[in-house]
């Protein structure tokens, strides 16, 4: 079995490009929870969402997020209580965007959550529904939440979409810490997935606010450590640029090096290999400086072809292999 350490986005592209690679079933996906909330009552799992909506082919293409052929009638519907909402109220937020399909999704989720199935079960249920044939495993089915303090005068710590999507990760931030990564455990098919695949790779996700949470769990980076050779990252950072979202300038903001070697530096205790792309080539022997061996391969998942030829690379880098 091969094990993917997941955020959302990058990490969706790399599993669909991984499934060419290897068959579905000797694959699972270890996903980030961290980001996920609750608006009007409802349990959305963002980073579940986006690699169930990827790998099942149902994804919007442009948006990196929700669902193809999407239409927005509730959120339209939201709008006419804008005006009689008391003030401090904080119901029918319309900055998070529910889209009339993809409501559905939540509206199951939560039902079942409220039935008492784990977030590990509701899961694996919404991607049956999904045609989706990876285990795809939540982290934790325990709470962990992504707080996000901002920089400055206006230094309040806010929910991680607060930051995300109704700010939209266009403001400096001081500090990020995950809220009852202290308590929470992995849940036991996370655990079986990281302890006996043959392979861990740490998909091209946010190393802070994607990967940083289940680090954040006891545990994991120690792991981790106890299989380093057997475990592969594979940058989001190209060229000092974040693949897609925040990444660069909250590596930063928060005091590491927004490049290939800041992710090595970050990396190296848990994975003993980098994937960077040949456009960092340069600073190879930077990473290998920072204790990880560096793979030189075309990271950006432009075509099937480079994806594939990346997810080969990244499996070959290991050296249980
Ligand atoms: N991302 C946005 O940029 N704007 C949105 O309004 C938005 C809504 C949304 C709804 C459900 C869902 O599963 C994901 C959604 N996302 C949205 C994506 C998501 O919040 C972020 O991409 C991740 O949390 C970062 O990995």
């Amino acid at each position: 079995m091969i094990t993917v350490v997941s955020g959302g986005v990058g990490a969706a592209r790399f599993l669909r490009a991984l499934m060419h690679v290897v068959p579905a079933a000797d694959i699972a996906a270890v996903v980030n929870t961290g980001d996920d909330t609750v608006m009007h009552g409802l349990s959305i799992s963002p980073d579940i969402d986006t690699i169930t909506y990827t790998l099942g082919g149902a994804i919007d293409p442009q948006r990196g997020w929700g669902l193809r052929d999407e239409t927005w009638r509730a959120m339209g519907a939201l709008e006419r209580f804008t005006a009689v909402r008391p003030t401090g109220s904080t119901a029918a937020p319309t900055w998070f965007n529910l889209g009339d399909q993809d409501l559905a999704t939540h509206f199951y989720r939560t039902a079942r959550l409220h039935e008492g199935a784990t977030l590990t079960e509701v899961t694996a249920e919404i991607c049956r529904a999904f045609d989706v044939e990876i285990a795809l495993l939540p982290m934790s089915d325990d709470r962990v939440e992504t707080r996000v303090t901002l920089a400055g005068d206006d230094a309040r710590e806010i929910s991680f979409q607060e930051y995300f999507v109704q700010l939209q990760h266009g403001v400096p931030i001081s500090a990020v810490r995950f809220a009852g990564a202290e308590r929470a455990t992995l849940s036991s098919a996370a655990a079986r997935a990281l302890t006996d695949a043959e392979t861990v790779i740490v998909a091209p996700s946010n190393p802070i606010v994607s990967i940083g949470p289940l680090r954040a769990m006891a545990g994991i980076d120690a792991l981790l450590a106890g299989r380093r050779d057997s475990v592969v990252a594979v940058s989001p950072i190209v060229g000092g640029a974040a693949l897609k979202g925040p990444a660069d300038h909250m590596l930063t903001e928060l005091g590491h090096e927004p490049s290939v070697v800041g992710v090595a530096r970050l990396y190296a205790p848990i994975a003993s290999a980098l994937v960077i792309d040949p456009v960092d080539a340069e600073l190879a022997y930077a990473v290998e400086a920072a204790g990880m061996r560096a793979i030189i391969v075309p990271s950006i998942m432009s075509s099937i072809e480079i994806s594939a030829t990346l997810a080969r690379a990244t499996l070959a880098a290991s050296s249980r292999r």
